[in-house]
């Protein structure tokens, strides 16, 4: 009965907001866009906070990825504007050294310039490649940009303060983001420790990118860059960096950004996702489902490995029984920045299927298949990163609409209908446990409309969409910041819940 009476609540609810009018109230609305970025470059992961993947066939030609085409991922919701546009007056804390102090930007601004090319890479990208699913965005290639970052070193920074005392081992940087009460600091905050020997010998504090002050969804008015590391050690908005003894206590060091086999909890024991492998994609011709015109075609792509540069690409056609060489085009801009590739082809009409394979200048080279993982990790193998070109005889007719149509075409008021949310009975048993039962509760750093829940840590479920498998992985095992749930619920309770999450988000 009682069942029967909320699921009645859940579909009056819905007929209410319909009447009162209030569209907005079931999520609809998107958000916009960050400053200089348009939805039709990007894959939106999420919104809030931001995963933004670049779509394949939008970067790759040259080796600079403009901010108009840089992905963004946050894994928290950033600074408000108020913070982020403190510019010349923003200050940070360094400690660790002889003495310990705070500098401002105004003060950067005064030392040592630098300006490095450096290729940023979420750990996650190529995780949509991964048989298992892992959970987390679904990045293809565009989680990764390269651009030119311009601050100064940290070792230059800790000299200012008298140099690093008791013999520390590890850099560590703290992002500035607000923190959400009612969960302990190192479950959530982005804080960084990269060995101290790599901090010391290229790490950069940086304010501008691609010669243009650093945007605040890139960590402006102040980063880290750790050159050819991934993307989680750059730390946006760094209020703090210390060279310490140990790493940092925060979850995202300790046990996240881990490479760990399949249903292992992760843990110092695993290897950090420092140092970016070597790795390559073609972007094009052909990619997004574009259809290329059939005959002379020349393939591009990007070519990358931290701290090493590139020595040779290589492309095949025969999913890797021979190989053709590509070439190297563009300037070289260093040991962490990607180098751009081409080869020209002859496309018949008809599907087909290219993979590149890149080494670097060690002589390690881009394997077939990668590291299977639990988390879906730094998946560089040249076999799942093919570019599959479907070349046809004539170009589809472009849309042709004429500018003044366009113009006077008034889009009529959208009646939003708000959906009318029927939930099964074991999804009405996870609501319960989502609203009320979960420890810490779901809603704290989760958005979902159902449960009018707007917490902004976690992913937005109304906007991830998680699948079933992926939502039972995460409530069991925790994922990044979330903590793990498996001891706290019975199995049963555990399906519930993902049922409801499924059933609600959908
Ligand atoms: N303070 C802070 N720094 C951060 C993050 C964050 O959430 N907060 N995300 C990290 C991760 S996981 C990645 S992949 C990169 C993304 O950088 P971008 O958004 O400039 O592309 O920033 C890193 N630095
Ligand atoms: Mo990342």
């Amino acid at each position: 009965m009682q069942h029967w009476s909320r699921r009645f609540v859940m579909k009056s609810l819905g007929a209410a907001v319909l009447l009162a009018g209030h569209p907005a109230a079931i999520g609809l609305s998107r958000r916009a866009m960050p400053v200089g970025k348009q939805t039709a470059t990007f894959i939106e992961h999420n919104d809030l906070p931001w995963a933004l993947e670049t779509r394949r066939g939008q970067f790759g030609f040259g080796p600079i990825t403009p901010v108009s085409h840089f992905f963004v991922r946050n894994n928290l919701p950033m600074p408000p504007p108020s913070v982020t546009d403190e510019g010349d007056h923003w200050s940070f804390q360094v400690s660790g050294c002889a003495e310990a102090g705070s500098l401002t930007l105004a003060d950067l601004k005064g030392m040592n310039v630098q300006t490095i090319a450096n290729v940023v890479q979420c750990s996650g990208n190529g995780r949509a490649f991964f048989p298992h699913h892992p959970s987390g965005s679904q990045w293809g290639v565009g989680g990764a940009g390269c651009a030119l970052w311009t601050g100064v070193r940290v070792a230059d920074i800790f000299e200012r303060f008298g140099g690093v005392v008791d013999a520390p081992a590890f850099l560590t940087a703290t992002g500035g983001e607000q923190l959400p009460e009612g969960i302990a600091r190192d479950a959530v905050v982005v804080e960084r420790s990269v060995p101290i020997e790599k901090g010391l010998r290229d790490c950069l504090l940086v304010w501008e990118m691609n010669g243009a002050p650093l945007p605040a969804v890139h960590g402006g008015p102040l980063r880290l860059i750790v050159p050819g590391y991934f993307g989680v050690n750059n730390v946006k908005w760094v209020r703090q960096l210390g060279a310490t003894g140990q790493q940092s206590t925060a979850k995202i060091q300790q046990s996240g950004y881990r490479l760990r086999a399949q249903g292992v909890t992760g843990g110092p024991q695993h290897p950090s996702m420092w140092r970016m492998p070597v790795k390559s994609w073609l972007n094009g011709p052909g990619a997004d489902d574009q259809p290329v015109l059939a005959g002379s075609a020349t393939l591009y792509g990007v070519a990358f490995s931290g701290e090493r540069g590139i020595s040779a690409v290589e492309v095949s056609s025969d999913a890797g029984d021979s190989w053709q060489v590509a070439k190297l085009v563009g300037p070289d801009l260093g040991p962490n920045a990607w180098r751009t590739f081409s080869l020209q082809t002859t496309l018949d009409t008809g599907i087909h299927r290219f993979v590149s394979r890149a080494t670097d200048t060690e002589g390690a080279q881009q394997p077939e298949q990668t590291q299977d993982n639990q988390r879906g990790y730094g998946h560089n193998g040249w076999g799942d990163h093919g570019l599959t070109i479907t070349a046809v005889k004539t170009l589809p007719e472009r849309e042709l609409i004429a500018t003044a149509e366009r113009a006077s075409v008034v889009p009529a008021t959208p009646v939003q209908t708000p959906p009318v949310l029927v939930l099964s009975d074991q999804a009405l048993a996870g609501k319960a446990i989502f609203d009320n039962q979960a420890q810490p509760g779901c809603g704290v750093c989760h958005s979902l409309a159902a449960s009018d829940a707007r917490g902004a840590v976690g992913p937005n479920l109304d906007t991830l969409k998680p699948g079933l498998a992926q939502l039972r992985n995460a409530i069991t095992q925790g994922v990044g910041a979330m903590p793990a749930y498996g001891g706290q619920l019975s199995p049963v309770e555990i399906d519930a819940l993902a049922a409801y999450v499924f059933e609600a988000s959908q």
